[in-house]
C-alpha cells in the first residue's frame, strides 16, 4: 500500500520500527481496524518499502495520524545500511515538509532469543537516529505474547528487557505490550498522543538542517561500528 498524499505540518506521524517479523505491519493493520498492509508468513522479510497509512485522528478530525511502516532490520540480509538510509531520507523529507514526528514505536518479540543481541544493535542505532531529546517519544513495545505458553516466562523476559533498555527508559522512553489486538494497538497510539511531538530527531538535524550526507550521521557511523566489531 502506497499513499500518494503529501505530508502536512499538522500530521501526527507515528514511525514503526523493529527487526523483521516483529509485527510492525500487523500493528498498523490492527490500529487501522483493517488489513491495509501485507503481513509476512514466512521467515523472509515481508515489507520492502516505506508505506504511509493515513487515518483521521480520533481526538481531532481536522488532523491525520500517519502510520509509517518500514522494512525490518534483518541480521542475515546485510541490507541494513540501505534500510536505515531509506528511513533517514524519509525523515529528512518530513523535516523539510515541517512535519514533526509524534512518536516511534519499536516492536520487539517477547519470545526473541536467537536475534536478541541484534535487537540491542538495532536499538543503539535507533537511539542515535533519535538523539537523547527524541527518546521520550519512543515506545518500546513487546509483541507475540501469545507465543510464549508460560506467562511467567514472558514476564521474566520483560523484566530482563527493562534492564537492557535502562538507558532509553531513563531518557523517557516507555514500555508497552502489544497483544495483537486493535485495543492494544490503540492504547499504544494513545501513549504517543499524550506527549508533544519531537521538534526534530537527531538525524533530521544532521541531514535536514546541517545538510550532512547519510554516511556522516551518527546513526550510520554506529551501524558501521557494529559491522566492524
Ligand atoms: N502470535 C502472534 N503473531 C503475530 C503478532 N504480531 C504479528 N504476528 C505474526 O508475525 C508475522 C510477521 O508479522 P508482520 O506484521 O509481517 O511483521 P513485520 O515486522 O511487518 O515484518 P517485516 O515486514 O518482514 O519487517 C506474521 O505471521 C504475523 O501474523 C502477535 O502479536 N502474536
Ligand atoms: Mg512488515
Amino acid at each position: 500500500m502506497k499513499s500518494t498524499r503529501k505530508l502536512q505540518p499538522s500530521d501526527i506521524v507515528i514511525l514503526v520500527l523493529g527487526l523483521t517479523g516483529a509485527g510492525k505491519s500487523t500493528f498498523i493493520n490492527k490500529a487501522m481496524g483493517e488489513d491495509v498492509l501485507d503481513v509476512g508468513h514466512t521467515l523472509d522479510s515481508c515489507t520492502q518499502d516505506i508505506s504511509c497509512v493515513p487515518c483521521l485522528c480520533p481526538n481531532d478530525s481536522s488532523r491525520h495520524i500517519i502510520f509509517v511502516d518500514t522494512p525490518g532490520f534483518d541480521h542475515s540480509s546485510g541490507d541494513d545500511e540501505r534500510i536505515l538510509q531509506h528511513i533517514a531520507e524519509w525523515l529528512a523529507r518530513a523535516y523539510r515538509a515541517k512535519t514533526k514526528i509524534a512518536g516511534i514505536v519499536y516492536l520487539h518479540e517477547i519470545s526473541l532469543t536467537r536475534h536478541g543481541a541484534y535487537s540491542k544493535t538495532a536499538l543503539d542505532i535507533i537511539s542515535r537516529l533519535c538523539g537523547e531529546a527524541g527518546l521520550k517519544n519512543v515506545i518500546l513495545a513487546t509483541t507475540k505474547w501469545n507465543d510464549l505458553q508460560v506467562e511467567a516466562a514472558a514476564q521474566k523476559r520483560e523484566k530482563q528487557l527493562q534492564v537492557d533498555w535502562t538507558r532509553m527508559l531513563d531518557h523517557g522512553s516507555r514500555m508497552a505490550r502489544f497483544y495483537g489486538t486493535t485495543q492494544s494497538a490503540l492504547d499504544i497510539v494513545e501513549l504517543i498522543l499524550q506527549k508533544p511531538p519531537i521538534d526534530s530527531l537527531q538525524i533530521q538535524q544532521e541531514m535536514g538542517r546541517y545538510r550532512k550526507g547519510f554516511s556522516e550521521t551518527e546513526a550510520a557511523k554506529t551501524l558501521r561500528k557494529y559491522r566492524l566489531a
